[in-house]
Order: structure tokens, then sequence, then C-alpha cells
């Protein structure tokens, strides 16, 4: 009863079909991160009462200046979680997966992180559960969080080696746990990501359960401050910037960065990144254009098994 159009990207690997009313997907070999999203989802529904958050009013979906790619934007809060985003973004040629999960500042767990690139040939991966504190400073936070996890990395180390080496100043931002791994595209490998995924997404959600509230404001304080920086920084240097001005236009990357993927650099504090992040200004007091100013480094995994910092 409805007219159907059919999409084929150039190598007839995806097939959509769309109705007036409703649009199915037919993956045959291209990647798609649609079913990632949901599915964490769902599992945060088996545990965690989600509510949309304010978030998804204003962003649900974008299309891009090419007027072919779509943004696909998600926003939900728990009493716990400050922010649960997810933003897809596909076209033709390349597909891209950007998940986090906040806590509210009353607690100190980790910082949910999933970063997927994928071109025609090549994704960059970036899979982690973030601390909210530096590792180096904090034994007692590695302790408390990771060391009883670490065995969720070595079941991937081998189908995801270390992607090389990265932005030098990255490596504060991640946990011994990172998968971190560059790889030409193949559906074995797509599959292990997703179930990398789910894996790491169940491993924070439970953190998200069994996390002690805390009392102390001055803590509170402290948690905020770190969630503040971690924002700050990502909200200035992700590597992702180039690309979503490319597609959306400086003025509207420039608001998804600031009030949707990293919500909460406005409001959390009041430092700016050169407060946090000093090595960045430049001679008139601007922040650097730089991406790194330190480059790139750690060409193997600067971690052992253990989780132990070996540089
Ligand atoms: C590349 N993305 C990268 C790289 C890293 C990350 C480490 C390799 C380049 C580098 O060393 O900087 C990801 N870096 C992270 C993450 C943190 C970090 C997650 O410090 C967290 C603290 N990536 C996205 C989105 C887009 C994207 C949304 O997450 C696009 C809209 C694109 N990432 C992207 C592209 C590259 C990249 C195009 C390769 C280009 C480049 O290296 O500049």
């Amino acid at each position: 009863t409805h007219p159907l159009r059919i999409l084929a990207s150039p190598k007839n690997t995806t097939i959509k079909l769309r109705t007036t009313s409703k649009r199915f997907s037919f993956r045959v070999s291209a990647v798609s991160y649609k079913e990632f999203p949901e599915s964490a989802l769902q599992e945060t529904r088996k545990k965690v009462l989600l509510e949309p958050s304010l978030l998804q009013e204003k962003y649900s979906s974008i299309t891009g200046l090419d007027g072919q790619t779509q943004l696909e934007m998600l926003a939900f809060k728990s009493p716990r979680i400050r922010l649960l985003r997810s933003m897809a973004i596909e076209n033709q040629t390349m597909q891209v997966f950007d998940f986090a999960g906040f806590m509210e500042p009353e607690f100190d767990t980790p910082i949910f992180c999933a970063n997927f690139f994928t071109s025609v040939n090549m994704n960059i991966v970036v899979l982690d559960l973030n601390p909210l504190h530096q590792l180096s400073d904090r034994t007692d936070y590695q302790e408390k969080y990771y060391s009883n996890i670490m065995s969720i990395y070595p079941k991937y180390a081998e189908i995801f080696p270390w992607g090389g080496k990265l932005t030098g100043e990255s490596i504060k931002f991640f946990s011994p746990l990172v998968m971190w791994t560059r790889f030409s595209s193949s559906q074995e490998k797509h599959d292990a990501l997703f179930s990398a995924f789910l894996d790491y997404y169940q491993a924070w959600l439970e953190m998200t359960i069994q996390a002690t509230e805390e009392m102390d404001p001055a803590q509170v304080r402290v948690n905020r401050e770190a969630q503040h920086k971690y924002l700050t920084w990502r909200a200035q240097k992700d590597p992702g910037h180039g690309l979503l001005k490319k597609l959306v236009g400086e003025a509207k990357a420039k608001e998804l960065l600031r009030d949707f993927l990293f919500n909460g650099v406005d409001e959390l504090g009041t430092k700016s990144f050169i407060d946090y992040f000093p090595e960045y200004q430049t001679e008139d007091g601007a922040v650097s254009d730089k991406r790194s100013i330190i480059g790139r480094s750690f060409e193997t995994r600067p971690w052992d098994s253990t989780g132990h910092f070996i540089g």
C-alpha cells in the first residue's frame, strides 16, 4: 500500500527499503552501528529506570550539509546517570558511532566512552571506561573500579591489537582497559566489536548500579570538577571535530559539541580550557589550534595485563 524507495550504497552493501510509514534496513555486509545503541539501551532498561533527557527534544536527527549524511541522536538520563547519549552518523562512505555515559557528580564512577569511526576501508576504535580521576595519582581509584574487571580486555586483545601511536594527551583520559585499535572492515571484526561494546557497557552499567553515593560536599565538588575537566578537553580537542564541522558547518558542530556530545561543559564548572590545560595557551592568550602539544606517542600498549602503567 505504500510506495517503496530502494536506496543502495555504492557497493550494494546496504539495502534500505523506505515506505512512507516505516524504514527497513537489511545489512548485507556493510557496517552499520544502528543496533549498538539499541542493544545498550535495551540492557539498560532491564536494570535501570531510564527517562528521556531534555536534550532528546532538541536533538533527534540532523541531515548534513551534503543532503546525504544522517546524524541520529539519542539522550537519556536516570536518577544516577546524568546523561547517556548516542550519536550515529551515516552516509554512503562512512559511519560513526559515539556513545557516552556520564554520572551525576555524587558518583565517582568512570565515564563510558565508545567512539567508532568507519570509512570505506578503515576503522578507528576507542572503547573504554574513562577514569574520572587520573589513575597515576589515584591507585585507590584503579583498585576500586578496574582491578576486578581487567579480564575483559584480554578477550579482545588478539582481534583488536593496540592501534599504534596516538595523541599523547589522550592516554591520561584512558584506563588500562582501553581498546584502542584500527583495522580494515570485515564482518568478523564488526561482530567482535559489537560483542566488546556490550561487554564494556555491561561492566559500566554494573558499576553505576553498585556505586555508592558520595555524601561529602567536598568530594562531590572534586567529582564535578573532574567531569568538567574531561568535558572541557573533549569539547575542545576531540579528534572528530574536523569531520563534524565539515558535515554540519562550524556553528552547528560547536552547538552539538558543547550542548549535546559534551553537555555539562557550560554547566558543571566555570574553569576554562586554559585553566585546566595551560600548556595550550598561545602568546596572545588564546587556545592553540594544535590538537596536541606532546605529539604522538605510545607505539605499544602502555599497560601490562594487570593494568600497571609501563609507559
Ligand atoms: C581519530 N579518534 C581518533 C584517534 C583517537 C580518537 C585516539 C586517533 C588520532 C589521535 O591520536 O588523536 C578518539 N581520543 C579519542 C577519544 C578520546 C581521545 C574517544 O582522547 C577520549 C578521551 N571520531 C569520533 C567522532 C568522529 C570521529 C564523533 O568520535 C567524527 C564525527 C572521527 N576520529 C575521527 C577521525 C579520526 C579519528 C576522522 C582520524 C583523523 C585524525 O586522526 O585526525
